[in-house]
């Protein structure tokens, strides 16, 4: 049975949705006419997203006027859940360097640093590691690249493979370590335990009981970091190729 929270839902279901190219452009704000939409939707059924970035970087993109996004948003899940919020209110939580420990961290780190200072790539910038609760995030151009320049690491890395052979010399080094290696952006990826993908946001949303979870993202590709959720059993998964296909899509879906 669905709680009892959000009996004011004429529908009993749940959307939940990727942030980056799902609400909004890769790493950039979305637009008022999706915050719009989205408040619309959130009078017929419960909304959620579940990002792979930290609460911070999903807040800039999500609150565009200063508006709340843990009040904007029924659930908030950033770092694939990790973070997460109900109604405003914080979940529990688990953490990356507890689950790891100090010791085989500081032997990933050291052997990260070293990859990274040897890459011979166009551009370096800086802010190359970024240690978060549910995760840690390898970036080789690093997070301070500009816009362009963020554009041109991509493009660069679909010819090289920069990123995709970095996670290789990983996973070969730590073979013991239990590990995820997960390509979600444009110039980095992600480093979190096995299972701590996206599907750990379900287990917060299982417990409202809903009749129909969805989950809207954009790279719902194997070895995309919205595979495990959008092909999970208790999902119904909907791929789009950008913020103005989700909001086709739910204007179908819900609004119509
Ligand atoms: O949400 C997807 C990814 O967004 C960012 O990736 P990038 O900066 O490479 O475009 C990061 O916050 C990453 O952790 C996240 O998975």
């Amino acid at each position: 049975m669905t709680s009892s929270v959000f009996v004011d839902r004429p529908l009993k279901k749940i959307a939940l949705f990727d942030v980056d190219g799902t609400l909004t452009p890769a790493r950039q704000q979305a637009s008022p006419a999706m915050l719009e939409l989205l408040s619309k939707v959130k009078r017929k059924i419960a909304i959620g997203f579940v990002g792979g970035s930290d609460l911070v970087k999903i807040t800039e993109q999500l609150s565009i006027s200063g508006n709340n996004i843990l009040e904007d948003f029924d659930f908030a899940f950033a770092e694939n859940g990790l973070t997460a919020y109900r109604l405003g209110k914080p979940l529990e939580s688990q953490s990356y360097i507890k689950f790891i420990g100090e010791d085989n961290h500081k032997k990933l780190i050291n052997f990260i640093m070293h990859y990274l200072a040897d890459l011979d790539i166009p551009l370096k910038r800086g802010t190359f590691i970024e240690f978060r609760n549910g995760m840690i995030n390898v970036s080789p151009i690093g997070r301070n690249a500009s816009v362009q320049e963020r554009h041109d690491f991509e493009a660069y890395d679909k010819i090289h493979g920069v990123r995709a052979a970095f996670v290789k010399a990983l996973k070969e080094k730590f073979p013991d370590l239990d590990l995820t290696y997960s390509i979600g952006g444009q110039i980095s990826f992600d480093i979190f335990p096995r299972g701590w993908d996206k599907t750990y946001a379900l287990r917060h949303v299982e417990k409202d009981g809903f009749e129909e979870i969805h989950f809207f993202g954009d790279k719902t590709y194997q070895g995309g970091n919205d595979y495990e959720i959008f092909t999970d059993p208790r999902t119904i998964g909907h791929s789009v190729t950008r913020p103005e296909d989700t909001m086709r899509l739910l204007t179908e879906l819900f609004l119509s």
